[in-house]
């Protein structure tokens, strides 16, 4: 069906509403039944009378009947919650308009004509966040997907490219700031105290990279240089007060200009690059064409108050927005099926950028855990969909990990296979065929087939089979070869009950016993659902190291006795092999004692002291930089291992996680302290020794924490009163979060206090104590949803509080109640119901954690259930949530 006939949100439940008025049952759009626009708009002129509680908009489009539509007369303009209180055709009222539901339809007479509308929008009244939307008095807006359809009629789809000639006015003393894409062509000011702005993007681009913003900010101003002489302007924008947190953006900004030169031949195109932070924002960022527009927390960076991650967050958005100038904007998607193409692509690329700036190994490693801890489960869950979705209810449901994350592993499989250079020369070749167009991910595909010289045939199953393989390996020894046997299952997903077998690239290097060496590493590809592989010339059985890199996105599993385990922890030359056999030793163990492989104490003991020699060895390592000892020190989260098993118990395995820790805390109680005091003495710095001590500092205190609450607890509120950055100081008191101590309470004290009015800090506090392991983190939960300072209407504040309590399995389980009563499950369903109506897209993204009840024991299970069902019950949902909750039941 056309993608514009849509119902608008909230819509009726089917399932509760009225008998005698027949529900609205969401539309569902299918990836086969695209068609091409029936009208193009080669040009739009927006008018903005800018007012924070109404803003009048007059949108002039020119438009032209598209030769490769069928030619009908109706002019399809979607709307979302908009009435036009004028439309003109070729300069004269039009009598011959309707609605369509939320659409504006116009029958045209000929090929080619100047539609006019004014709409008048309430920006202070959109706690949406989509369309135009006021936030701490600045005006902004959020277009992707379809938010241009809450600004103002036009065919919404990313496959209508126009350019665009802005003009605004408003307030001067309130918005001082005027700004929107390309370049700023005129602007003046009015004895009225108004002032106007024109700018004009000469890039045509889609409706879903149209921006404006219109507030008092301040900006940090810097320039660059392309490599081919184009000067242009930076500006990154903040409320004032926050600039000097500005700084490591520009940076990072700088960085991603040159990069991309670099690594893809990418030059910017503009003489001005504009980025504005704002605190009330659905996602991350955005990458609108010359205005990106940012979360505050991606943008706002200083010691004082950003963590080491941050500050890799900050750098890592900026140039994944940055990235978008080519593979999102030059290039867009034909339509929203697609978004992998430039959503995957982009992560790669910002993955990459990263890896360059600073460790790779542990870029890698870092990007695996997300994976892992993300991706994994939806894949394996009622919400698992392809990189390419078949079809959808509300796209905003599918920014998903699986289009995001897996999709970047599928084009870093092909970069594998290509190779460095030949996968350059594939995107060489997509960046030059489709430039300026809206593209699909087939199209990239073929680029890289005829650019890098790949068969892609059977790789595009990636694109349109969800589920994460499930490879099995065995390697067996005779004579001087050792064969190394693969199989491999692709697990049904809804909708998708039978699948093919995927090709899937495995870097391998089997190393020789005796000399603890390998001769060199080797692609293989696993093409089939069971495949051999012979090397010969190793008298002994070899000690396999597989997936190196993390070549695939798959889940091996394999017999390889501990001692290889530990072999390969201690002596892998390949840092994420190393850290995959350091997990791989705790994963078997841990699966073992919940999944009842381990029967006795002697057994459980011998798992440990398998686990605790190798981290002592990891500890004492002198050749390894504390970064990388940091990753191999983390132990996997309980959402993984939850994934190892068909059905899990939550509470099991947190008990024996935890029990693996203490037992860690207290058997290398020495090495943890003497760790701590070495990395302690370390003066802050940027650089990666001093990031290094600062992640191992926390690190350690998480195990004394485990197994020596109290050396742990003065150790931790004496870091914490030491502390001379936030890294330290947030460390420090995610530890005493979880302790019983009154250490906890000062310190929570100080920090709300040291830190009131600042926002990004506050979350930080929200979330530390609703991720905490403190026996009473529901309560603590329940009673910062009552603090003042918590508001339904900043996302940002949502997921402080709520996300971090949904991912915490004490809390979102319930762990420290006896009977399972499903007070988490209540908490996080009770949230879905009083934000759906405020910010639907937020609300939807809770949904997912109550819809893996099938992969939990009965009990729990049916609690989960009973929440999702109590959702679905509710007499108006949006259909984000209705989407999410019906999916997650079915
Ligand atoms: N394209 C952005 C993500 C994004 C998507 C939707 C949004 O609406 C609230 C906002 C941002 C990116 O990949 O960064
Ligand atoms: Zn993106």
């Amino acid at each position: 069906m056309d993608i514009a006939s849509r119902p608008s949100t909230p819509i009726e439940n089917p399932e509760t509403a009225d008998a005698a008025v027949p529900p609205q049952a969401p539309a569902v759009i299918r990836r086969e039944e695209y068609q091409p626009p029936e009208w193009l708009v080669p040009e739009i002129a927006l008018d903005f009378a800018l007012d924070l509680d109404s803003t009048k908009v007059t949108a002039t489009l020119v438009v032209r009947q598209n030769p490769e539509g069928s030619g009908g007369q109706t002019l399809r303009l979607n709307g979302d919650g908009l009435a036009a209180r004028t439309v003109t055709v070729d300069g004269q009222a039009a009598n011959d308009w309707r609605m369509d539901g939320q659409d504006l339809l116009i029958e045209l007479t000929g090929q080619n004509h100047t539609v006019e509308i004014e709409t008048v929008i309430n920006p202070a009244g959109n706690s949406q966040l989509m369309g135009l939307y006021a936030s701490n008095g600045m005006l902004c807006t959020q277009c992707e997907a379809e938010g241009f359809r809450r600004i103002t009629f036009f065919p919404d789809r990313p496959d209508v490219l126009s350019t665009y000639s802005v003009r605004m006015a408003g307030d001067k003393a309130r918005f001082p700031v005027l700004l929107s894409n390309g370049n700023c062509t005129a602007q003046g000011e009015n004895a009225d105290g108004t002032h106007w702005a024109e700018w004009h993007d000469p890039w045509p681009k889609p409706c879903y990279l149209f921006a404006l913003v219109a507030g008092e900010l301040i900006a940090n101003h810097d320039s660059f240089t392309t490599a081919g002489g184009r000067k242009v302007d930076l500006n990154i924008w903040v409320r004032p007060g926050d600039e000097d947190r500005t700084q490591h953006a520009m940076d990072s900004l700088i960085a991603s200009m040159k990069w991309d030169e670099e690594a893809f031949g990418r030059e910017y195109d503009l003489d001005l690059f504009n980025v504005v932070a704002v605190s009330d924002f659905n996602m991350g960022a955005m990458e609108n064409k010359g205005l990106n527009v940012f979360n505050t927390r991606y943008v706002l960076a200083d010691p004082q108050t950003a963590t080491d991650a941050d500050y890799d967050a900050v750098e890592g958005v900026i140039g994944h927005e940055y990235f978008h100038n080519w593979s999102g904007n030059r290039i867009t998607c034909r339509d929203w099926f697609q978004l992998s193409l430039k959503e995957g692509f982009t992560v790669l690329r910002d993955q990459m950028f990263s890896a360059d700036m600073g460790s790779a190994a542990v870029k890698r490693i870092e990007d695996v855990r997300v994976l892992r801890s993300a991706q994994f489960p939806e894949d394996s869950g009622p919400l698992a969909h392809p990189i390419r979705p078949d079809s959808y209810q509300e796209i905003s449901n599918f920014y998903t990990s699986t289009v995001y994350n897996k999709g970047a592993e599928v084009i870093r499989m092909m970069r594998s296979m290509a190779g460095v250079e030949a996968f350059r020369k594939g995107t060489d070749l997509y960046f030059a065929r489709h430039d300026g167009e809206a593209a699909t991910c087939e199209d990239f595909v073929v680029a890289i087939e005829d650019g890098a010289g790949l068969d892609l045939r059977q790789f595009r199953q990636w694109y349109s089979q969800a589920g994460t393989p499930q490879v099995k390996v065995r390697l067996d020894h005779e004579g001087d070869v050792a064969t190394l046997h693969l199989s491999q299952v692709v697990p049904a997903t809804p909708g998708q009950p039978v699948k093919q077998p995927m090709p899937i690239p495995l870097r391998l290097a089997l190393f020789d016993r005796d000399t603890g060496q390998h001769r060199g590493e080797e692609l293989i590809v696993l093409d089939a659902e069971q495949a051999s592989f012979a090397f010969s010339g190793f008298t002994r059985i070899p000690v396999l190291s597989i997936n190196r890199g993390f070549t695939a996105p798959v889940a091996i599993t394999s017999d390889v006795p501990t001692a290889d385990l530990v072999f390969l922890a201690a002596n892998d030359d390949d840092p994420f092999a190393r850290y995959e056999a350091m997990q791989s030793l705790i994963v078997q163990h841990l699966v073992a004692a919940v999944g009842g492989g381990i029967l006795c104490d002697a057994e459980r003991q011998a798992g440990r002291d398998a686990i605790g020699r190798a981290l002592a060895a990891v500890i004492d390592d002198s050749a390894l930089d504390d970064l990388m000892r940091g990753e191999l020190m983390i132990l996997p989260s309980e959402a993984y291992l939850s994934e190892q098993l068909k059905v899990a118990d939550p509470g099991a395995i947190h008990a024996e996680r935890e029990g693996l820790k203490a037992w860690l805390g207290r058997e290398l109680k020495d090495r943890l302290t003497a760790l701590h005091d070495r990395v302690s003495a370390l003066p802050y710095g940027r650089g990666a020794d001093a990031r290094g001590a600062r992640k191992l500092k926390t690190q350690a205190l998480v195990y004394l924490a485990a197994g020596a609450p109290e050396e742990a607890a003065s150790r931790a509120a004496a870091q914490y009163a030491a502390a001379d950055n936030m890294t330290d100081r947030q460390g420090a008191l995610m530890v005493l979060c979880g302790l019983d101590t009154p250490a906890r309470d000062d310190a929570l004290a100080d920090f709300r206090q040291r830190y009131d009015g600042n926002a990004l800090v506050i979350d930080k506090w929200f979330s530390l104590q609703a991720g905490s392991l403190h026996p009473k983190v529901l309560e603590h939960v329940r009673a910062l949803a009552d603090s003042p300072d918590f508001t339904l209407t900043n996302p940002n504040r949502v997921r402080a509080l709520y996300m971090s309590c949904a991912v915490n399995p004490k809390a979102f389980h319930a762990l420290n109640q006896e009977g399972e009563n499903g007070e988490g499950y209540r908490t996080i369903a009770d949230l879905i119901l009083a934000l759906d109506p405020i910010n639907a897209q937020t609300a939807a993204r809770f949904v997912a954690p109550l819809g893996r009840w099938r992969r939990i024991e009965p009990k729990r299970s049916a609690l989960m259930r009973a929440e999702l069902e109590r959702v679905a019950k509710a007499p108006k949902l949006s259909r984000d949530t209705l989407e999410q909750v019906t999916k997650s039941l079915g």
